[in-house]
C-alpha cells in the first residue's frame, strides 16, 4: 500500500458514500410532508451527480486494475470541477429553500448561485495554467473573493420566525458552508505551494495525492453531512 493506491481507493470510497447516501435519501423521501419532498429530491440529486462523477474518477485512476500513475490522479481534476459546477449551486439552492422558511430574502439564493459559479469557473481557470503563473494567482484570488462573498451573505442570515429545528439546521448549514467549504481553497493553496517548492518526485506525489484525498473527505462531509442536517430539520417541520 502506498500513497497512490490509498488515493485510488479514496475515489472508490467517495463513490460508495455518495451512492449509499442517494439510496438512503430516496428511500426516506416518503417520510416527509409533500411540500418538503422536493428538497429531499435535491439532496438525493446532489449525491447522485457526485456518485456518477466519482465512478468516472475511479475509472480514470483504474481502481481494481492497476496501481495508478501520478498523472492519472492529476487527470481527475476536470471531472472534479464538472461535479462542483453542478452540485454546489444545488447545495446553495437547498440552503436557500431552508433559509426562506426562516424569512431570508428571496434574492439570496440567486446571489449565492452567481457568486458560486464565479468561484468554480475562475477556480478551474486557476488550476489549468502553469504552476506559479500570474493567471493562476489572479484566478485564485477572484475565486477566493467570490467564496468570501458567499461567506458574508451566509454569515449575516439571522433566522426570524421559524421552528427551533429549522433555526438549528440553519446554524449547522452555515457552519458547513463557512468552515466545510474553506477546506477547498486551503487544499488548493497548499497544493500550489508544495508544487512550487517541489524538489523531487516524492514531494510532488505528496502534494497531488494529499489534495485529492482532502477533496474526497470534504465532498462527503459537505454533500452527505449537509443533506442529513438539512433534512433532519424538515422532518420535524
Ligand atoms: C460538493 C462540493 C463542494 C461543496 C465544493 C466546494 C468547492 C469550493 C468551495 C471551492 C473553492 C475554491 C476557492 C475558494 C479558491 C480556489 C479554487 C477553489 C475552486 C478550490
Amino acid at each position: 500500500m502506498n500513497l497512490l493506491m490509498i488515493t485510488q481507493a479514496m475515489f472508490m470510497l467517495g463513490f460508495v458514500s455518495m451512492a449509499a447516501a442517494t439510496f438512503y435519501f430516496v428511500l426516506q423521501r416518503g417520510e416527509y410532508k409533500p411540500e418538503n419532498r422536493a428538497t429531499v429530491t435535491y439532496a438525493a440529486t446532489i449525491t447522485f451527480i457526485a456518485a456518477i462523477m466519482y465512478w468516472q474518477m475511479k475509472d480514470i485512476v483504474g481502481f481494481g486494475v492497476m496501481q495508478p500513475a501520478l498523472a492519472q490522479i492529476d487527470a481527475t481534476m476536470p471531472v472534479r470541477y464538472l461535479d462542483w459546477v453542478l452540485t454546489t449551486p444545488l447545495l446553495l439552492l437547498e440552503f436557500g429553500i431552508i433559509a426562506a422558511i426562516a424569512g431570508a430574502p428571496k434574492d439570496l439564493t440567486y446571489r449565492l448561485i452567481v457568486a458560486d459559479l464565479v468561484m468554480i469557473i475562475t477556480g478551474y481557470l486557476g488550476e489549468i495554467g502553469p504552476v506559479g503563473s500570474a493567471a493562476n494567482y489572479v484566478n485564485f484570488i477572484i475565486s477566493s473573493l467570490a467564496w468570501l462573498y458567499i461567506v458574508y451573505l451566509i454569515w449575516k442570515i439571522v433566522p426570524g420566525k421559524a421552528s427551533a429545528e429549522v433555526k438549528k439546521a440553519i446554524t449547522n448549514m452555515k457552519r458547513f458552508v463557512i468552515f466545510g467549504w474553506a477546506i477547498y481553497p486551503i487544499g488548493t493553496a497548499v497544493q500550489e505551494v508544495l508544487q512550487l517548492n517541489q524538489t523531487d518526485a516524492a514531494s510532488l506525489e505528496l502534494a497531488i495525492c494529499s489534495a485529492a484525498i482532502i477533496y474526497v473527505v470534504a465532498d462527503v462531509v459537505n454533500k452527505v453531512g449537509f443533506g442529513l442536517v438539512a433534512l433532519t430539520a424538515l422532518k420535524k417541520n
